[in-house]
């Protein structure tokens, strides 16, 4: 009889080191945002992978960061809570980053849990260079396996799956084998227009921004969503409404596009801009957007 191997593993690592990518390729589903800027994610998101021998619980969470503000505060507890109860640390690595930091943070993990280190980006390095960088993180006795991969051209994937299966005790599924993720749809509806402010804003913008959805209607064959977009000024409205409300209309119409993908439905969608004084240090704020 083959046994059935289960548990959770949390993927962590600096911010922009492709974890959100890596989840998505690993699930063959777009469940979390992705961006080139750093500190994209937020929140913890539950990815389940349900193979055959085994399933895996993955939790995406947010890039290990200094915290400035409350909203730093709460995204690191959603680190935190990744770790409670993992039994396979997933540490994400862009193999151009510093090792030394990233050993550093390994050891600030004060979890016993195996590691397993992804080093990814390879796409952008030769062998010789991964060769290196795999030495370099050879030391640290807590990691079990390092595997080069590239999350965005979905290579070293299957192997990595293999890997993390590996080290999983012995254990009946923990959540039913079609069930994907922890979050309702108004979570993925409002990361996906908050995605499209990472493209289409400049520099600070997004990380000023939150989005809440007010209204999601399922009518017979369209979905009427409304939704917040929540600044810190007033001078950042004008700027997401942009001049005759080109931007905020550029912003509805690449989102309802990736909304209509993700829920296989037509999608109206209408959005609203909306300034709350310094909403990210603001506990009840925080709250209210999901934080
Ligand atoms: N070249 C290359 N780029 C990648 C790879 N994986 C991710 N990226 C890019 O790296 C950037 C960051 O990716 P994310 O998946 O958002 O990174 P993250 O670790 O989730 O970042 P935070 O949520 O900010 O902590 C994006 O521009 C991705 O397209 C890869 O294998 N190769
Ligand atoms: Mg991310």
């Amino acid at each position: 009889m083959s046994v059935f191997k289960s548990g959770f593993v949390g993927i962590f690592g600096k911010p922009n080191a492709g974890k959100s990518t890596l989840l998505n390729s690993i699930l063959n589903e777009k469940l979390a945002i992705v961006s080139p800027k750093a500190q994209t994610t937020r929140n913890k998101i539950l990815g389940i992978l349900t193979e055959k021998n085994y399933q895996i619980v993955f939790s995406d969470t947010p890039g290990i960061l200094k915290s400035n503000y409350k909203l730093h505060d709460r995204m690191l507890q959603e680190i935190e809570q990744a770790k409670q109860g993992t039994d396979v640390i997933l540490y994400v690595a862009d193999v151009k980053d510093s090792v030394e930091e990233n050993k550093e943070l390994i050891k600030q993990f004060k979890i016993k849990a195996p590691i397993i280190l992804a080093l990814n980006k390879c796409d952008k390095s030769n062998n010789h260079q991964i060769e290196i960088c795999k030495k370099e993180y050879d030391s640290l006795k807590q990691i079990k396996a390092i595997l080069p991969i590239s999350a965005i051209h979905k290579s070293g994937i299957d192997e990595l799956k293999q890997a993390i299966a590996e080290l999983l005790p012995e254990m009946p599924p923990y959540y039913e084998e079609d069930t994907i993720t922890d979050k309702p749809m108004r979570f993925f509806v409002s990361e996906l227009i908050r995605e499209k402010l990472f493209f289409l804003l400049k520099e600070e913008l997004p990380y000023h921004a939150a989005v809440m959805v007010r209204q999601y209607e399922e009518k017979e064959n369209l979905t009427k969503i409304q939704a917040d977009i929540i600044v810190s000024r007033e001078t950042q409205k004008g700027i997401i409404i942009g001049k005759g409300g080109s931007m905020i209309k550029e912003i509805g119409q690449s989102a309802r596009l990736d909304i209509e993908k993700f829920i296989e439905k037509k999608v109206f969608l209408e959005l609203f801009v909306k300034v709350r004084k310094d909403w990210r240090n603001n506990d009840l704020y925080l709250k209210e957007y999901g934080y």
